[in-house]
């Protein structure tokens, strides 16, 4: 019998093959688990469905931005109708204004620390809330975090700053839920390149850096964070929560 038969999940955060999210969806699909996929807007659509498709046939695509209410509202009510109950939730989001991540911290304004923590932070609040009364069987909930949260990242900025409330909000989740048998924890992992990677001024140079400071020499792969993330969501995690796991080849560890 696979890890996760039987179980139903609802993933935020594919845009494309190279999503930390996809990922983790291939993973849990493989282990036995059905997934609806959800997306941010229109533009990206097409390219969701098409690697639902590639799922299996029964994968139901949802639209949902995660700073709107009402489209949390109709997502988890679609997923009620679709397959009753929920056993997994990826939340794979985050977002600052580009110019919050280009100058000095110093500098972030007042829309820019709201937008980030609203899309990256508060959003696994909302998310955990709706999808409570559908874990009916208690349940696993997984967020994506960065070492930038702990330690200052240069031009990381506001989002390493969402991401320390995106780990506490964690450990606050994971204290009200437990007792509905509801788990609650992050993955931190080491630099993926995707398209919130991308552009990011500076961003091969810490690829590299990674390859040659981290204890296993290497970057981590979406296998990897997908293979995490079933051991996370399984019964091996069963007695897990509000923990802030590291997948990053032992980067974290280091002093220099
Ligand atoms: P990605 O661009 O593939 O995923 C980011 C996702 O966030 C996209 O699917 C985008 O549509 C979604 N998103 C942004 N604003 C949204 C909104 N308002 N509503 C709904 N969805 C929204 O990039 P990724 O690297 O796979 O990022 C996924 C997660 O992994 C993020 O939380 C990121 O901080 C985290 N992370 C990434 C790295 C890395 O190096 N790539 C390392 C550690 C953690
Ligand atoms: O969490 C992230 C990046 C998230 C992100 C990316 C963008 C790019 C486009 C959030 N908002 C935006 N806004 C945009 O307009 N990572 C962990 C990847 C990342 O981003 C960095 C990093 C790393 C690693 C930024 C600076 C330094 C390192």
């Amino acid at each position: 019998m696979a890890l996760l038969d039987g179980k139903k999940g609802i993933i935020f955060g594919v845009a494309n093959k190279r999503s930390i999210a996809w990922g983790i969806a291939r993973a849990w699909v493989d282990a036995g688990a059905q997934v609806a996929l959800t997306y941010q807007g229109e533009r990206i659509r097409p390219s969701v469905e098409e690697l639902a498709a590639a799922l299996g046939p029964r994968c139901p695509v949802i639209p949902c931005d995660v700073t709107l209410d009402e489209q949390i509202d109709s997502a988890f009510g679609e997923v009620r109708e679709r397959f009753g109950s929920l056993d997994l939730m990826l939340h794979s989001v985050a977002f600052a204004p580009r110019e919050a991540l280009e100058g000095r911290f110093v500098n972030t304004s007042r829309e820019a620390f709201r937008i980030a923590h609203d899309v990256s932070a508060y959003s696994l609040v909302a998310l955990a809330r709706a999808a409570t009364p559908l874990m009916t069987n208690g349940g696993s909930i997984l967020g994506l975090s960065y070492y930038g949260a702990e330690k200052v990242v240069p031009h990381y900025n506001v989002m390493g700053v969402a991401k320390a409330s995106l780990e506490a909000c964690t450990r606050y989740l994971a204290h009200d839920l437990g007792p509905s048998r509801i788990r609650v924890n992050c993955i931190s992992a080491g630099p993926v390149n995707t398209l919130a990677a991308r552009g990011i001024a500076g961003f091969l140079d810490m690829y590299k850096h990674y390859e040659q400071k981290a204890p296993l020499r290497r970057n981590v792969t979406l296998e990897e964070l997908g293979a995490t993330a079933t051991f996370l969501a399984s019964e091996g995690g069963a007695a897990i929560t509000g923990q802030v796991l590291y997948v990053d080849g032992g980067y974290q560890i280091m002093g220099m």
